[in-house]
């Protein structure tokens, strides 16, 4: 593979939900995702996140294995109600604040870089109570509270802050479908909820910024997630149709950040149900990202629904569909990841570029990119070649997005390990570390020692 740029920076990724277990050790409160667990039928095989990888009993070794990967960069969550068990800034749990301080530690320690998620979808319960969650006029400030008491506890050492993860999955999939926690369905609620977590994300960052930012010497930015979605055909009615679907997956969170409100074609077609910025939220978002944070899988075709939506569209990921009138297809030519995700490199490449274009080249971090394949342990080794494949493909695609202009700067393998894969339960694995769920040994997968080799052969001086 040819030569990424020498400043390029080379990670994985976790969070906290999906690999630390210690559900209710220490202090820690309990999320909405604990509580959504014991809902029977809403997570596969009915798994938990209650022991996970251990993570929390086992993040030394963890981080030894990131040493031998040779990463320069982590990218981990903190678990809001470890710190904060029932949400609120004015009960702070030592013993959480301590695991991360520790973890932290250890990373710099060995070279490398933590980059730290504040929300990775584990609300504290108690807000989802008190507050109905995302729903709540509060919750953008009690957010902003929390991210500030990680700012003091953590930001002597760590520079590089993502306040949300994908505020598409905590909308469409938790409040408009219901797959994910807090497992509600509605046509409403997903806008109101994402309206919420923009105003929430530019409020910490604000508090960065403005206390914190001068002497800490950080940056902070959001990470959305976007699919591409390619025109089934040449016809304009379908042009139209994926560029539509472009502006409600990614353009809906990106827009206010960049551009300083949603885009028009939402405002037209969501009309009452999409909740309106004052001009103080607007000129608090705009511009309150010092980085564009992208998570990025998989590609669908579109074509144009104005007609009527086949069956499946309403109830497929396609997020919203009966505001966009669009029908998602695949190209059976296609490969597909354990997850039925759609294996299509160029795709990674035309969004990045889509990105570069309508938000002026700004500085790019795929903060999350991998898949879920079924490969068993045999004789002690896991030879992933689909799952390398997949990572290499992709990382070419970037490499020519990079030719051709766009200021990529930094890749994150999903995952650094097998882990809690939210409905689908350890079912799926996205690691390039194998994860015994017996004995929680882990085993590097043949994709990490290639990720290894990669590294350094782009970071050799
Ligand atoms: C991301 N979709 O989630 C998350 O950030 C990770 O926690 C997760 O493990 C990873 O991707 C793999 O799923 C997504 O339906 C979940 O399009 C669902 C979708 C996209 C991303």
């Amino acid at each position: 593979m040819k030569h990424f740029p020498k400043d390029f920076l080379w990670g994985t990724a976790t969070s906290a939900f999906q690999i630390e277990g210690a559900a209710n050790k220490d202090g820690k409160g309990p999320s909405i995702w604990d509580a959504f667990c014991q809902i029977p039928g809403k997570v596969d095989s009915n798994d938990t996140g209650d022991l996970a990888c251990d993570h929390y009993h086992k993040m030394k070794e963890d981080v030894q294995l990131m040493k031998n990967l040779g990463l320069q960069a982590y990218r981990f969550s903190i678990a809001w109600p470890r710190i904060l068990p029932n949400g609120r800034a004015d009960k702070i749990n030592e013993k959480g604040i301590q695991f991360y301080s520790d973890l932290i530690d250890e990373l710099l320690a060995n070279d490398i870089e933590p980059w730290v998620t504040l929300y990775h979808w584990d609300m504290p319960l108690a807000l989802e109570f008190e507050n109905d969650g995302w729903l709540g006029d509060d919750i953008s400030d009690l957010f902003a509270d929390y991210a500030r008491v990680c700012y003091q506890h953590f930001g002597d050492r760590v520079k590089n802050w993502i306040t949300i993860n994908e505020p598409w999955v905590i909308t469409v999939l938790g409040y408009g479908m219901g797959l994910f926690a807090p497992g509600r369905v509605s046509n409403a609620e997903p806008y109101q909820a994402g309206h919420n977590v923009l105003l929430a994300h530019a409020k910490a960052v604000d508090v960065y910024r403005k206390e914190f930012q001068t002497n800490q010497k950080g940056k902070i930015g959001i990470t959305n997630n976007c699919d591409w979605r390619e025109p089934a055909t040449d016809d304009p009615k379908d042009i139209a149709a994926a560029q539509r679907a472009m502006e409600f997956f990614l353009a809906w969170f990106a827009d206010p950040i960049y551009l300083g409100d949603y885009p028009k074609c939402m405002r037209d077609r969501v009309g009452e149900r999409l909740p309106v910025f004052t001009d103080s939220e607007k000129a608090l978002l705009k511009n309150s990202s010092d980085f564009f944070g992208l998570n990025h899988y998989s590609t669908m075709l579109v074509s144009d629904g104005s007609e009527g939506l086949i069956e499946t569209s309403v109830y497929d990921n396609s997020g919203m569909a009966e505001d966009q009138m669009i029908n998602l297809s695949s190209d059976p030519e296609w490969k597909k990841t354990a997850m039925g995700w759609n294996l299509v490199p160029w795709g990674c490449r035309k969004l990045l570029e889509w990105i570069n274009e309508r938000y002026d080249s700004p500085e790019i971090y795929i903060t999350e990119n991998g898949c879920a394949m079924d490969n068993e342990m045999i004789d002690g080794k896991v030879d992933d070649q689909n799952r390398l494949d997949y990572i290499k493909t992709y990382l070419e695609a970037c490499h020519e997005a990079i030719e051709n202009g766009v200021q990529l700067k930094g890749y994150f393998v999903w995952s650094f390990m097998d882990n809690f894969e939210w409905a689908s339960g350890y079912s799926k694995r996205f690691g390039i570390h194998h994860v015994d769920y017996e004995t929680l040994v882990r085993t590097p997968k043949a994709s990490a020692l290639w990720y290894a080799e990669l590294i350094k052969a782009n970071t050799e001086v």
